[in-house]
């Protein structure tokens, strides 16, 4: 069975986006008069949950000692991801965060032979677009026949809400499918939506457990090599 769809994770995957997320949300805790520093070590720890609001949650309550929540909590959270998502998106318009080698020439190759393309993010849909208005053109939106991203499923990876919304947008079989992930979480996802997928590590997940994945890379700069092992109808 020839594969009809390529579903392609965004952050670690499209881009190495986590130091820019990283950096934003420190940005966003001072601004706001926290004392909270979300170093590179403790990062790689708060990694373990997905999504930004879930990730601040993570964090104080199970990192932080003698914080008191205010009482509008998940208000207060809420305006924290929006400040960081602000200078997030700032980063990502002022070109500091590229793609990954290999991948606009992945993601035109495949269009234009015909494959479907489609995208499965915890991020944010204003993350997605402008880390691919500036990645891809004006038209990035062209390439894909899905965009699942953000809060439109109840359960972030590592649960498998945001890879079957996809499938059931693009009407697909997980068979007919392969997805492009970086990390643990995000294999789990696609494996528990039966889909067969493919690694490409980064700094933040490289010593990760990818038991089951049908193929670790570095990166797509050996995109031959690529289209070999996924098999793939594209120029060898
Ligand atoms: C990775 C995530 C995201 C980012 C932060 O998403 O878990 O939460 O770390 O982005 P992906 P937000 O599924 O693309 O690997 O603050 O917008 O959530
Ligand atoms: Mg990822």
């Amino acid at each position: 069975m020839s594969i009809k769809a390529i579903i392609f994770d965004v952050d670690g995957t499209l881009a190495d986006t986590e130091d820019g997320h990283r950096q934003s949300f420190n940005k966003a805790f001072a601004e706001n008069g926290l004392d909270w520093n979300w170093d590179v070590a403790l990062y790689d720890k708060l990694l373990k949950v997905t999504g930004g609001k879930e990730r601040i949650r993570y964090f104080v309550e199970d990192f932080l000692s003698g914080f008191t929540k205010p009482v509008d909590y998940d208000e207060f959270v809420k305006h924290l991801h929006a400040v960081k998502t602000a200078h997030y998106t700032a980063m990502l318009r002022d070109g500091l965060i590229p793609l990954r080698p290999g991948i606009k020439q992945l993601i035109r190759e495949a269009h234009a032979a015909g494959i479907t393309l489609a995208i499965a993010t915890t991020t944010t849909p204003e993350n997605v677009s402008a880390l691919l208005e500036v990645g891809l053109g004006k038209d990035w939106a062209d390439y894909f026949s899905a965009n699942g991203c953000g809060d439109i499923v109840p359960a972030k990876k590592p649960a498998p809400d945001i890879y079957n919304w996809v499938l059931n947008e693009l009407k697909l079989a997980s068979r007919d499918c392969i997805a492009l992930e970086d990390s643990n979480n995000g294999l789990r996802s696609a494996q528990a939506a039966g889909i067969k997928t493919y690694i490409t590590v980064n700094p933040y997940t490289c010593k990760q457990d990818f038991t089951g994945a049908a193929g670790v890379f570095d990166d797509l700069s050996d995109l031959p090599g690529f289209y070999r092992t996924t098999g793939l109808p594209l120029p060898k």
